[in-house]
């Protein structure tokens, strides 16, 4: 039997274990990260792609930001296409000049790995049966297995960092957890390919055959999106149709510009809106995706996973550095707050932009009137500005 001890065991290399790793390294606090996947594995996932500024300013903050401040794209707008009309949303102009940062999850993932590796302070990867004890008591244990060899962690506290289906939120008792979800009928069906995006900006189209995205990592390599039905299969989608129908959703002026290309990655991923509460029992802490889903349609997940850890890195710092343990009882509360602001916002833009049901539903009827609404008021474009570039970190709770 290994036996370590560390101040804080973070369970999850994702980018929120990660980056709380980080910052919680650079102000002179012990971690031990586990990770039940290899290196590989976390770091070739294709997910999130638009930063909000006050992550961009978070990852800054904890040192890691240079390799994003050289080859992240600013973007100050986004467009929203419907029946046949393409309309701007000026996000610099609408917020008094704020902006986000079209950056991969999976290089943001990759400058973590190596400032990790850098401070001779790696996840574990490859971390097998990762279990919790005593999260309840004043001396905490996590158990896992390495190699074939059983290894135990005590910790002054847990941070469950392990995404939707980690084990993190499981070890905590079903009677002191309350859970909100909202299931979605629809998936998205998502294209990765090595081709230059067809516009400058992002378009989110509301179509009459459905939802299109089309979004990028570089320059040179474009990601693309389709609402499909939940259980829709990959072979039904060669290449050649998701490009023809990405054409039509996106409208002429977007398929004019489009180059196409063989998909380098193509996966459908399911809807969802998920809340647990409280985001903390005893000495474990649910932070990001463990605690909280949100639809992609706002991206907001990535960056509701960094307000968190921002959060929880801040009450861990002022425990060990003032022995204040004020922001630790209050982090679920602050927390909450604003997830709960960013879970309304992603379910009211999944509302807007996706196609419900046939026809000329009342539905249909109002997301049109809420469209043309949002083109002509600058008040309305104005809200929707202000929570797309993220809703102040400290804001009221
Ligand atoms: P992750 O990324 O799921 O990482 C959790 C890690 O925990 C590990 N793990 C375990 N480790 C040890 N023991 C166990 N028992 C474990 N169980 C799990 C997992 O292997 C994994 O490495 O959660 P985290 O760190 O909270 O990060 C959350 C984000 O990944 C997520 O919110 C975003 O990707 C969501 N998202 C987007 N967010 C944005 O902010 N902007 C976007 O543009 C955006 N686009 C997206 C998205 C998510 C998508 N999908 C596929 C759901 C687009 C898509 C299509
Ligand atoms: C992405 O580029 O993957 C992306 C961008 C914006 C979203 C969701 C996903 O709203």
């Amino acid at each position: 039997m290994i036996r370590e001890r560390t101040q804080i065991a973070i369970i999850g290399a994702g980018p929120a274990g990660l980056l709380l790793a980080q910052l919680l390294r650079i102000a002179g606090i012990e971690t031990i990260v586990l990770e039940r996947q290899s290196r590989g594995y976390v770091e070739a996932r294709i997910r999130a792609g638009v930063l909000e500024q006050g992550t961009v300013e978070l990852i800054d903050e904890a040192g890691v930001g240079a390799r994003m401040g050289r080859e992240g794209l600013p973007h100050d707008g986004f467009d929203l296409a419907y029946d046949g009309v393409r309309h701007r949303i000026d996000l610099a102009h609408l917020t008094g000049g704020k902006r986000v940062m079209v950056y991969g999850q999976t290089e943001l993932t990759k400058d973590l790995g190596d400032a990790a590796a850098e401070a001779g302070a790696p996840a574990i990867y490859d971390a097998a049966d990762v279990s919790i004890h005593d999260a309840d008591g004043d001396a905490p244990v996590v158990r896992y297995r390495r190699k074939d060899e059983d290894a135990e962690i005590s910790c002054d506290f847990i941070a469950a960092c392990d995404g939707f289906h980690g084990i993190g939120r499981r070890s905590i008792p079903e009677s002191a957890l309350k859970t909100f979800e909202r299931i979605y009928p629809f998936g998205w069906l998502g294209i990765l390919a090595d081709v230059p995006p067809c516009s400058h900006e992002l378009i989110y189209a509301r179509h009459e055959r459905g939802f299109a995205l089309a979004s990028m990592r570089s320059l040179t390599r474009s990601r693309y999106y389709l609402q499909c039905p939940i259980d829709e299969r990959l072979e039904n989608w060669p290449d050649a149709r998701i490009w023809e129908e990405l054409k039509v959703r996106l409208g002429p002026e977007a398929a004019s510009a489009m180059t196409i290309g063989p998909a380098i990655e193509k996966s459908v991923a399911p809807l969802r809106s998920f809340v647990a509460e409280p985001m903390r029992w005893g000495r474990l802490f649910l932070a990001g995706d463990a605690a909280h889903i949100v639809p992609p349609t706002g991206a907001k997940g990535l960056n509701l996973a960094a307000s968190d850890v921002r959060a929880l890195s801040r009450a861990f710092i002022a425990f060990y550095k003032s022995g204040q343990s004020a922001l630790i009882d209050n982090y679920s509360q602050t927390c909450l707050a604003r997830v709960w602001k960013a879970v309304r916002f992603s379910w009211w833009m999944t509302q807007l932009m996706h196609k419900f049901g046939e026809g000329e539903t009342f539905d249909a009827r109002v997301q049109g009137a809420e469209l043309s609404y949002l083109f002509g008021s600058r008040a309305a474009s104005q809200a929707l500005a202000e929570n797309y570039v993220g809703l102040p970190f400290d804001g009221p709770t």
